[in-house]
């Protein structure tokens, strides 16, 4: 006894490709309504499965006593049905094109048609350059996360360097790309010097803060930031490596502002700084009264350090208003965002979107003696081809600050094994630009 399951749009087309290929002598046992045809999971259609078996007495063409013969208004059914598929006449068939019930079922032909219709309507086709955009960030996202199988053993070591250091993948992949072009097959065996050549690429990227000179004064320095990223610690230090008395540089008149006086914890705590420096500190709530310092402040000072009250890069309507606030300093003012160096990258992509209307000249990392990771940092900073000025490396005030180089950077990433002389030479420091304190 041979079984048979077959599928169609209708039901006069399945038993037409039963009859075919078995003859008249079939029994049905059970059908069922299916889902068919379609590309990519859309445009499917309803059909009909029909399952059964031919006798073992007769052959493909054999007809005989017991032969079942199908109703053509397709009624009658042996053996008890799955689905409740109703049984369409060959009228009103599913497909709804009579004329093409006897063509075979062919996913081909199906898709070819759908294609066809598809391109007269505009919201098929809509949907199609949906589907198809989806498939291409399907693939480069597989095309990032998977190394190409032929890579050399090396580059896949480096990769994994990238990778602990939180690199972004897609800036992981443009320093590869630089590789394979620019890097000789020597280059590529020598792990080692693979490895400088990624943290010359990657040092290139970093872009480091130059003050415009020459500075008038006051120079006027605004620090903002989310909440606890350290803004009024480097305020601090900002105060005592510029305006402590210091035997390699001129100590300039420092004044320091806050606007976070409603915070009492916060009003204290710079109040205790100056206090100790013995820097003058003032504390505005307004506009107007950050206006009227600022005046004060503009006769025999230096360098005025703004400290602003940290605001989650959420709370659009604080920094609205503290942006406001901040326009009394003019344009003149240097505006520096301060970040956490161990921000991780969402949160990081947020925070420099929603500080972006401040136009900040440049970044401060903060905490980088907490982290090995920066490598999030580094990409999205060169991706969006941000500038570093300092980077502050633990709570003592006010050693714990550095004016930010190339190879301080490079020296942060994990794994990495950075010959100090060699980038030096490469990434020279100004010797100008050097914060002295302590000698
Ligand atoms: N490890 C480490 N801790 C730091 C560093 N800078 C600041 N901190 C600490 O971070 C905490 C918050 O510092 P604040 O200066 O008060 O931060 P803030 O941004 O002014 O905070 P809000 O005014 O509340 O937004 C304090 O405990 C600091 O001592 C740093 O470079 N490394
Ligand atoms: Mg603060």
């Amino acid at each position: 006894m041979e079984q048979f399951t077959e599928q169609a749009y209708d039901w006069d087309e399945c038993l037409d490709k039963i009859r075919e290929k078995y003859g008249d002598n079939y029994q049905i046992l059970r059908q069922k309504a299916i889902r068919m045809g379609g590309f990519l999971g859309l445009f499917t259609r309803q059909g009909i499965e029909v399952s059964g078996y031919i006798p073992s007495r007769y052959g493909k063409s054999g007809s005989g006593p017991l032969g079942y013969q199908q109703s053509k208004a397709g009624g009658m059914v042996s053996g008890g049905g799955e689905g409740s598929y109703s049984v369409p006449r060959r009228e009103s068939g599913l497909r709804g094109d009579p004329g093409s019930r006897n063509e075979p079922l062919d996913f081909e032909e199906a898709k070819r048609k759908v294609l066809a219709a598809a391109g007269k309507d505009p919201a098929i086709q809509q949907v199609l350059s949906t589907v198809r955009e989806i498939k291409e960030k399907i693939e480069q996202i597989d095309q990032a996360a998977q190394p190409a199988p032929e890579e050399h053993p090396n580059l896949q070591r480096l990769r994994e360097l990238f990778d602990i250091n939180d690199f972004l993948p897609s800036y992981r992949e443009k320093v590869f790309a630089r590789i394979k072009k620019e890097c000789s097959l020597e280059t590529l065996e020598d792990f080692d010097a693979l490895q400088d050549a990624a943290l010359v690429m990657i040092g290139e990227d970093i872009n480091i803060f130059r003050e415009k000179s020459p500075l008038r004064s006051p120079r006027v320095m605004i620090l903002v930031g989310p909440t606890g990223v350290g803004k009024t610690t480097t305020i601090a230090k900002l105060a005592a490596v510029y305006g402590l008395p210091n035997p390699a540089k001129t100590s300039l008149r420092v004044r320091m502002i806050t606007i976070d006086s409603l915070r009492i914890g916060a009003r204290n705590q710079i109040e205790a700084y100056g206090e100790i420096m013995g820097i003058p500190v003032a504390y505005v709530d307004s506009q107007e009264e950050l206006r009227k310092t600022m005046a004060l402040f503009s006769e025999g000072v230096d360098l005025i350090l703004i400290d602003t009250f940290g605001k989650s890069p959420r709370d659009a309507v604080k920094l609205g208003e503290m942006k406001r606030i901040l326009d009394a300093c003019g344009s003149r003012a240097e505006l520096y965002l301060t970040i956490m160096a161990s921000t991780k990258t969402s949160d990081l992509q947020d925070i420099l979107r929603q500080f972006e209307p401040f136009g900040y000249q440049s970044v401060i990392i903060t905490k980088v003696d907490e982290t090995m990771r920066m490598g999030n940092i580094i990409s999205v900073l060169a991706e969006k081809g941000k500038s570093v000025s300092y980077i502050t490396t633990g709570q003592t005030v006010p050693t714990d600050i550095q004016r930010a180089d190339v190879v301080r950077l490079l020296c942060c990433l994990e794994g990495f094994k950075v010959k100090w002389e060699k980038m030096e030479e490469r990434f020279p420091v100004n010797k100008y630009d050097e914060i002295q304190w302590g000698r």
